[in-house]
């Protein structure tokens, strides 16, 4: 039986004699190139130096706005990705007599490959026999055409992305309320807010420079709230810190305002501004009446006291931000939880205000973009609807194609796994997604990628799930192409080409390209740059709520990104509209409003936000007698996702070179354990040794273990595949373990997976 090795027994860790010659010296560049970074959705403005085509280094990018020069660690090393021994130069073909269970392959003859397979088994079982997978580390031109890919060239509706395992719950929460998905304003407008309430997630660490506007917001006297089970960085200066009970976020909010609405007569709420722009606020009101804050202490482990404090601060603040990322998402009743922080805003009308704002910090380089233009199963450009007829015409027609012939909606992205698994979808096509690290219950994943009959992957590195692929093709590194990213702010940026992609490496795009070619489904494949794509998604998200098309290549360079919407025309005049600035704040009186039309400042049709239920629910796999401990999971600072890019830099990988178990004191001291101790994790799918990290700033009853390694260091073997019934998110955020002391150190090298 052939033997898969898992990354970390495979990979190398560039340091010193691992880096090419020209990395090692550094020196001086030829050129510099103004780019961004290519982790994280803050989309730092860095300077590449570029000597030889090949980066040796960075140097700040002071004038870009957002992060005006600063950078965190992975920022500052990712330059060493580029000439890494790993990296593929190739594409590669399964072979289990090669000791690395593959050997290189020529490119037009790997392109041939992947056509003829993938049409061989739609000829055989039909169009939506073939699945494709793609990511929002990808460009808004690669993830666009990727949705034209499917459902154009495969005309399968099985398309997903690994969006739907970090933006899908804010996604649904704020489309329910606003009608739009992006963050209300700019984060400069923190910077003089009254009261900044940071819910589930751990900026210092996940989004260093959103960290700043924080801190500076505080210089500025704003109050800090932080609601989180652990005491992370940002907690341990703010003012009021809630530490909720992994799963209980929905019933916080919902205590919280039962006490804004019980202190209406001190301002606590606006009812004009409810009165006047919103709909629903007696269901929300009429749900939180039970939530008095003896029962949401009792539900959310939250201190009475503390829950008052909360209301009050944030009730009399004049100006407030609410930001919130994976720690109140990552649930199975994520998109609830996501409502519920929405009410608070509502309720206060704080929105569409200068110093005021409310969004879900991004997390993918294009966790925005990449979440607008068409990856996601039931979506097309613009942020269109795949099930609405007259969305389904206008970009039919713009793909030169019958609106019969298009796909309906597909399925989730863990659906899709369900389904290989049950034999319906037999081919894949993955890019820029590593779903055996990064899925949760992933020895179901490994099981089910053993299971398809041809499955290729498009990668830089040879990822652990490239690794189940028949085929794998070399594709390139963000600095080896250009095209748009949206960051976190809604800003529309541009990534620009430093170096050429080596040896037999090609850009994504010409990839998937030439795969349709092959597969003789040439036509609307023709592009010959990233701007022609972009170009066409112009026109196919005019009029949609993401409204690219007034942005150009010269627009994004001269001003430094634009905010979306940034219409050509306004479509109740169809006057043009050549020079339209963006829309850096959303909601503000008289902007540009496509679906409103001037009704109101929200994205329906009579122009009202709506307030919902926002209702709490038991996490699926809660604590009970037997698995008595929460087990939550997230990031540190220098790892970042599966780890892929990161476990490859020996300096990001000596900040913390292996994944821990964070515990409390007491329950250590419980247990025997001492910091530094093996001790292991085990839950209803399976168990996990690795060393206890001791640390007073986690709650007693809850593990924390970051997710960025692979196979026996792997997180995901252990966590629950439930999901959110509207997202479809999975509940990454909790599931009921226990905790032992091991008897001594696992064998990491029975890393060796054997192939079913
Ligand atoms: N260094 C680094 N930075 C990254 C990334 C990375 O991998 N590494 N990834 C990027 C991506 S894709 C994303 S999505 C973002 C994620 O950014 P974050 O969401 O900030 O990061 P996480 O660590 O996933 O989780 C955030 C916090 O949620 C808390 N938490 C756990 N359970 C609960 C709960 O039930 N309720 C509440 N209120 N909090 C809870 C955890 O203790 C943790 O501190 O980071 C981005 N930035
Ligand atoms: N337990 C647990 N699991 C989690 C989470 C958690 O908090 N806890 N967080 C979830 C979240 S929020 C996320 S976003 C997912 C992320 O999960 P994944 O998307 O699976 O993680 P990545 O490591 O980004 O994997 C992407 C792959 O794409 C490649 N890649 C990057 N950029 C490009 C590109 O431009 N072109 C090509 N061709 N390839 C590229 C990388 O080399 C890597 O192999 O993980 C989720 N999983
Ligand atoms: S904060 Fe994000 S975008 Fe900025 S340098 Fe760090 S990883 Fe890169
Ligand atoms: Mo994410």
């Amino acid at each position: 039986m052939a033997k898969i090795p898992t990354s970390d027994l495979a990979i190398t860790r560039a340091y010193g004699p691992h880096l090419s010659a020209a990395v090692r010296m550094g020196g001086e560049p030829e050129k510099l190139v103004k780019t961004h970074c290519c982790f994280c959705g803050q989309q730092c403005g860095i300077q590449l130096k570029v000597r030889q085509n090949e980066v040796i280094g960075f140097e700040p990018w002071d004038e870009f706005p957002f992060n005006r020069g600063m950078l965190c660690p992975k920022g500052v090393k990712r330059y060493l990705q580029g000439s890494h021994p790993d990296r593929l130069q190739s594409a590669l073909r399964r072979d289990p007599s090669s000791p690395s269970g593959f050997r290189p392959m020529p490119y037009t003859e790997a392109i041939e490959l992947a056509a003829r397979e993938l049409g061989r088994l739609q000829e055989a079982h039909g169009p939506s026999s073939v699945a494709v997978l793609g990511g929002a580390s990808l460009t808004t031109e690669k993830a666009y055409l990727l949705g034209k890919f499917a459902r154009v060239a495969l005309k399968t509706p099985y398309i997903d992305y690994n969006g739907r395992l970090c933006m899908v719950s804010a996604g649904a929460g704020n489309r329910r309320a606003f009608g739009i998905d992006r963050v209300t304003s700019p984060w400069s407008d923190m910077l003089e807010t009254g009261v900044v309430w940071v819910a589930g997630t751990n900026v210092a660490d996940c989004s260093p420079i959103t960290t700043n506007y924080v801190w500076q917001a505080r210089e500025n006297g704003a109050k800090v709230i932080v609601q989180d089970p652990r005491i992370t960085p940002i907690a341990r200066t703010c003012d009021l810190y809630l530490p909720v009970r992994p799963g209980r976020d929905a019933a916080l909010f919902a205590g919280v305002l039962h006490l804004l609405i019980e202190n209406a007569d001190k301002g606590w709420i606006d009812r004009d501004f409810i009165a006047a722009n919103t709909i629903g606020f007696e269901k929300a009101a009429d749900y939180c009446r039970a939530w008095t804050p003896a029962r949401t202490a009792e539900v959310t482990g939250v201190p009475e006291r503390s829950i008052r404090q909360a209301a009050e601060i944030w009730g009399s603040a004049r100006s407030s931000f609410l930001l919130h990322a994976r720690g109140i998402e990552h649930h199975s009743n994520g998109v609830e939880n996501v409502l519920g922080a929405i009410n608070l805003v509502l309720a206060t009308g704080r929105i569409g205000k200068p110093n005021s704002g409310y969004g879900t910090i991004v997390g993918q380089a294009n966790g925005q973009g990449g979440r607008e233009h068409g990856q996601k199963c039931d979506q097309l450009p613009g942020l269109r609807d795949i099930s609405n007829p007259e969305h389904r015409k206008y970009v039919a027609r713009i793909w030169g194609i019958e609106e019969r012939d298009m796909p309906g909606p597909g399925v989730d992205a863990y659906e899709i796994f369900r389904k290989i698994d049950a034999g319906e979808i037999k081919g894949l096509l993955s890019i820029c997604f590593n779903p055996k690290v990064s899925l949760p219950d992933s020895g179901f994943v490994t099981r089910a990628l053993e299971k398809l009959e041809f499955y290729a992957a498009i990668d830089f590195f040879l990822n652990d799930t490239a690794r189940h692929a028949d085929l794998v093709l070399a594709g390139s590194l963000q600095e080896e192409d250009e095209g748009t990213v949206t960051q976190v702010e809604g800003r529309v940026i541009k990534i620009n080409q430093a170096v050429e992609p080596p040896g037999e490496a090609r850009q994504d795009w010409r990839i998937v390209q030439d795969v349709a070619r092959a597969m003789g489904r040439p036509k609307g494949f023709d592009f010959e740059s990233p701007r022609d794509i972009f170009n066409e998604l112009r026109v196919a998200s005019q009029y949609g709520i993401a409204d690219y098309s007034g942005i150009t290549y010269e627009k994004l360079t001269e001003q430094m990104g634009v905010f979306w919407p940034c219409p050509a025309e306004d479509p109740k005049t169809r006057h043009p509209t050549p020079n339209h600035p963006g829309t850096p704040r959303l909601f503000e009186p008289g902007s540009y409003n496509p679906i409103a039309k001037g009704a109101g400042p929200f994205y329906f049709p009579d122009g009202k936000a709506r307030f919902h239920a926002a209702e709490y629910r038991t996490p699926v796999d809660d604590p009970d007698e037997s698995y008595p401990l929460f087990l939550t999971t997230g990031r540190v600072v220098s790892q970042f996702l599966s780890g892929t890019q990161t476990r490859r830099i020996g300096p990001l990988v000596d900040q913390y070179p292996e994944p821990r178990i964070e515990m409390h004191p007491r329950l250590a001291a419980k247990h025997g354990i001492a910091d530094g101790d093996w001790v292991t994790c085990e839950t209803r799918r399976a168990e996990i040794t690795l060393r206890a990290m001791v640390v007073t700033t986690i709650r007693p009853d809850t593990l924390f273990v970051p997710y960025h390694w692979a196979g026996p260091k792997s997180i995901n073997r252990l966590t629950v595949a439930a999901q959110d019934p509207i997202s479809k998110i999975p509940q990454f955020k909790v599931c009921a373990c226990r905790l032992r002391k091991a008897a001594g150190a696992p064998d990491y090298t029975a890393t060796l997976e054997p192939q079913q």
